[in-house]
């Protein structure tokens, strides 16, 4: 009997996935029918996107994982029809993806490119930036993506210190954890990351009162989720000058309304949710082996935690 996979994500993704998925699954020695429609009780596994047509998993009787195509799953971890295990995704290339996001617009904000970009007024301004070993950068969020930018920014000589809910080491890093750690952690920061995950516990965690922690003339650089930063609160910090630039590549709503203030606001940089993507080749691999694990009887790798939200 063939394992039968529903893949349930925006139509056009089909295409992106189905190739990786068929031949990840061949790989993983599963005889399985992937199909972008089944009828739901005939359903073994579920590969997911947050966004798509899928939100009541109640008729998926027989279903025995949802394996999400994103690494965020707070559009999915509290629908209440969903009572199999949620996985999440980590993936190389998504990781990878971020590393470079992240490095090119730490090393961007770092170096002043944007002064050269945009003012060329003829004017010689030999100003050179200080070296990456005195330039200290946090990471709020030490997990799968927040470790892979702190170590590839420690790796250009950024002092770097990373914050998470829980206690954790990471070599090179100084290591930060709890509502207690946070102060420190941003107070000596001149650039700060945001890559936590969006729950009840982190929603507007760069607030009036964080954002006061910071240094005057610390950047920020969002790529986590819009709902980590109370927006006006930023805004107001930007147009005093307490903060000095905001590269975002995530809102509370996307795409961003052309009305939003930050299109317009000359000490903000706007990317559209392109910071990382789930890259099809090796998420597929990732899809494949939970499900031959769970055929397997073994445990899913990175499943939710549905009570942390994350
Ligand atoms: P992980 O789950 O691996 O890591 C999350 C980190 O956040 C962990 O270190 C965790 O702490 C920490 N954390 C969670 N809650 C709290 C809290 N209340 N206080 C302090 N720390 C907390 O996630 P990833 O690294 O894989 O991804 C992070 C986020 O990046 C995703 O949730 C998503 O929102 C975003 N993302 C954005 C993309 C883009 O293109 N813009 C692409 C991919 C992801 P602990 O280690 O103790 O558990
Ligand atoms: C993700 C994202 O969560 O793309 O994977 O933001």
């Amino acid at each position: 009997m063939p394992v039968n996979v529903l893949f349930a994500a925006r139509e056009e993704k089909w295409e992106d996935y189905e190739q990786p998925l068929r031949h990840a699954l061949a790989k993983a020695g599963l005889e399985a029918d992937l199909r972008s429609q089944f009828p739901p009780d005939e359903v073994d596994y579920i590969v997911y996107a947050p966004n798509s047509w899928l939100q009541d998993f109640t008729p998926y009787t027989r279903a025995k994982a949802v394996l999400n195509l994103w690494a965020g799953v707070e559009n999915v971890v509290g629908n209440a029809s969903l009572r199999i295990p949620l996985a999440r995704m980590v993936d190389e290339g998504l990781s990878q993806g971020m590393v470079e996001w992240v490095t090119g617009h730490v090393l961007r904000l770092h170096l002043g490119i944007d002064s050269h970009i945009n003012g060329q007024d003829g004017h010689w301004r030999p100003t050179a930036p200080p070296l990456a070993k005195n330039r200290p950068v946090t990471i709020l969020g030490l997990g799968t993506l927040g470790t892979a930018c702190g170590q590839a920014l420690a790796a250009l000589g950024f002092p770097v210190t990373g914050w998470s809910r829980s206690k954790k080491s990471v070599d090179g890093m100084t290591c930060l954890y709890g509502p207690e750690g946070l102060q420190q952690a941003l107070s000596g920061a001149e650039i700060v990351v945001l890559l936590l995950p969006h729950t009840p516990h982190t929603e507007n965690v760069l607030n009036a009162e964080t954002l006061a922690m910071l240094p005057k003339g610390a950047m920020v650089l969002n790529p986590g989720r819009g709902a980590l930063v109370d927006d006006a609160a930023l805004l107001a910090a930007l147009d005093r000058g307490h903060i000095a630039q905001a590269t975002l590549d995530t809102f509370r709503t996307e795409p961003l309304p052309p009305e939003n203030p930050y299109w317009a606001h000359p000490k903000v940089t706007v990317t559209p949710h392109i910071a990382s993507a789930t890259r099809c080749d090796t998420a597929a691999e990732v899809i494949a082996e939970n499900i031959r694990r769970g055929e397997a009887g073994l445990d899913f790798l990175h499943l939710v935690d549905r009570s942390a939200g994350y």
